[in-house]
């Protein structure tokens, strides 16, 4: 008997399904007709996509009823599944944070000792809560967890903070950052040797696509004299490419960048002499 298809299961509707969809379509796996469907199969690649609520992808992954998934670390550590976490993927990120009415007297985490904490993430507060050696009674609620501390069912509360504006609009301060999430690939820890394969393939799609996406191609025109200078700011993947200019005396310098100290080192560059700089977006990284 022929296998099943590599199976996804992503979140259906919420925060983290327009970018895992934009994910798969950027690795260039296609997708039609996935409005409403539960089951999906990709029109170009052996993978079938399952849409479910993101709470119960874990579960779903280490039963094997998906073999891979895509969801917030969050949900995997409240979850407490035997998972594994094969790529940090960059996006859904945010914070869990301990917060409190802002004109509570916060010193320290001691302060929590016997309060009451209201929370969606009671797996991951308590084990904070334990390896900090406060007592606090933890009240699991599933929605709206805000606005507990309003009307005296709480006096904190513990949950996703990503701007923070929730807080603040409720009258609350964040006083404990627990840990940081974002949506990460996970698989199951049994995959069938094709199976491991297909994933193989995915992930190699996945990282040059997010690498992609990190990096800028750069060109630039230096006069000879600066090039020791120029090229000692490039780090390029190897070695930046130089080409001479038809005017005498000048070069064209090709490299690829990180986003990440991007203006930093233009600015760098344009002191030792680079000038019409023009920076490109790239499509797909292959290292
Ligand atoms: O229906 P389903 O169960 O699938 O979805 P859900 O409602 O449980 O989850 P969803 O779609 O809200 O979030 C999915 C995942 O996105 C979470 O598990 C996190 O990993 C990630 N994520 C990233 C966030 C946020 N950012 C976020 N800001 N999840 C929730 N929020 C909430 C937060 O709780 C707060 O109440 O957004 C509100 C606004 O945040 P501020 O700080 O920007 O005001
Ligand atoms: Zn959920």
């Amino acid at each position: 008997m022929k296998e099943r298809s590599l199976r996804l299961a992503i979140q259906k509707s919420g925060r983290l399904s327009k970018k895992s969809l934009e994910l798969l379509k950027a690795a260039g796996i296609r997708i039609d007709n996935y409005s409403r469907q539960l089951l999906v199969k990709a029109q170009n690649f052996d993978l079938e996509i399952l849409f479910i609520r993101d709470d119960d992808i874990p579960e779903y992954v280490q039963d094997g009823v998906a073999d891979i998934g895509i969801v917030g670390e969050n949900e995997i550590l409240e979850a407490r599944k035997e998972l594994n976490v094969v790529e940090k993927l960059g996006f859904g990120k945010c914070r869990l944070s301990i917060a409190v009415p802002k004109h509570f007297k916060y010193e320290s985490i001691k302060d929590l000792e016997g309060k009451n904490i209201a929370t969606s993430y009671p797996v991951i507060l308590e084990n904070f809560l334990s390896e900090k050696n406060i007592n606090a009674s933890v009240h699991k609620i599933s929605g709206a967890v805000e606005i507990t501390p309003n009307i005296n069912l709480a006096d904190a509360i513990f949950d996703i903070v990503s701007t923070g504006s929730t807080l603040v609009s409720n009258g609350l301060k964040e006083v404990e950052e627990v840990i940081k999430s974002e949506a990460v690939l996970v698989s199951s820890k049994n995959l069938s040797e094709p199976k491991k394969a297909l994933l193989d393939q995915i992930l190699f799609r996945i990282r040059s696509v997010n690498l992609a996406k990190n990096n800028k191609y750069i060109l630039l025109n230096a006069p000879n004299d600066s090039l020791d200078k120029i090229t000692a700011l490039l780090p390029g993947i190897k070695s930046p490419t130089i080409l001479p200019l038809a005017m005498e005396g000048w070069s064209s310098v090709h490299t690829v960048i990180e986003e990440d100290d991007f203006w930093e080192r233009i600015e760098n560059l344009k002191n030792a002499g680079a000038q019409g700089i023009l920076v490109v977006p790239i499509e797909k990284m292959i290292v």
